[in-house]
């Protein structure tokens, strides 16, 4: 039931077809299936086809496009669920996240921010194509401990570095710890700007974050 479901929703964000993408999480939450499942195993391989797609040239910027609104319909029905389902109500840290300057992605980045406030941190989403100075001047505002820096282009990669010498020039750090992410982004990568984590997927995240805040997953 739930493959030929995920299967349906994995369909429907390669097709664009955002009205079908909102029907099949609604199906999903009816089904008892875990909304996290649904957006890993249904939305989230759909939206790695068509990047591929695009990326050999049988896809373009439209369907790109359509592909995310799609994806972005079925989470926002799937989000309530999935905040319902953190168990942990403390506030176990705050953090500040956004997609770097130059670079328009925002769902990987929302996903990690849905995890991190489902996982008790107060999470300040400041959105997409965020200027360096902006995540330290929030990450001051709001006495944020955690700042994470999304990036989904290899030419928005190194702004990574630049948030991180935003906060060293704003005497943030190393108190406010910085974790990074997007689908360029390495582990090395990470260590070789001093960022002090690295999670390639939401969850890990999560996980990342709460070992930086000295707390196991
Ligand atoms: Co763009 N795009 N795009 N795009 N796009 C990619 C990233 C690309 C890989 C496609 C390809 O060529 N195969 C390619 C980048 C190549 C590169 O530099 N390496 C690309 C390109 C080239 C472009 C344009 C330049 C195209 C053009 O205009 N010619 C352009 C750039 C615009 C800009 O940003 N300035 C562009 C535009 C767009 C759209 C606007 C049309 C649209 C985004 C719409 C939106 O977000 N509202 C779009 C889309 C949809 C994609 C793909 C297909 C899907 C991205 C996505 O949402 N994935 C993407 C191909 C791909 O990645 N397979 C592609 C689903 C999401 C859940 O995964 O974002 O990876 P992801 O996030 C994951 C992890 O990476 C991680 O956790 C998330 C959840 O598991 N993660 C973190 C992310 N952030 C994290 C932060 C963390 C930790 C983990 O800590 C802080």
């Amino acid at each position: 039931m739930s493959d030929e479901l995920f299967a349906a929703m994995r369909q429907s964000v390669i097709e664009g077809d955002a009205e079908r993408a909102e029907d099949l999480a609604r199906q999903a939450l009816q089904a008892g299936v875990e909304p996290l499942a649904a957006i890993n195993q249904g939305y989230v391989p759909g939206m790695t086809t068509v990047g591929e797609q695009f990326g050999c040239g049988q896809a373009f910027v439209p369907d790109l496009m359509m592909a995310a609104e799609a994806m972005k319909k079925g989470m926002a029905i799937l989000e309530p669920a999935l905040r319902a389902s953190g168990v942990e109500r403390k506030v176990i840290g705050r953090a500040v996240l956004g997609t770097v300057k130059g670079d328009i992605h925002e769902i990987g980045k929302s996903l990690v921010a849905l995890m991190l406030s489902t996982g008790g941190f107060e999470v300040h989403d400041l959105g997409v194509d965020v200027p360096f100075e902006k995540f330290a001047a929030k990450a001051r505002e709001v006495n944020a401990d955690l700042v994470g820096v999304s990036a989904l282009l290899t030419t928005t990669m190194p702004g990574q570095a630049k948030v991180i010498q935003a906060l060293q020039a704003a005497g943030l750090r190393p108190r406010v710890k910085v974790m990074v992410g997007g689908a360029p982004v390495s582990r090395s990568w990470a260590g070789q700007i001093g960022a002090d984590g690295y999670s390639e997927d939401a969850l890990g995240a999560l996980a990342v974050a709460k070992s930086l805040m000295g707390q196991s997953s």
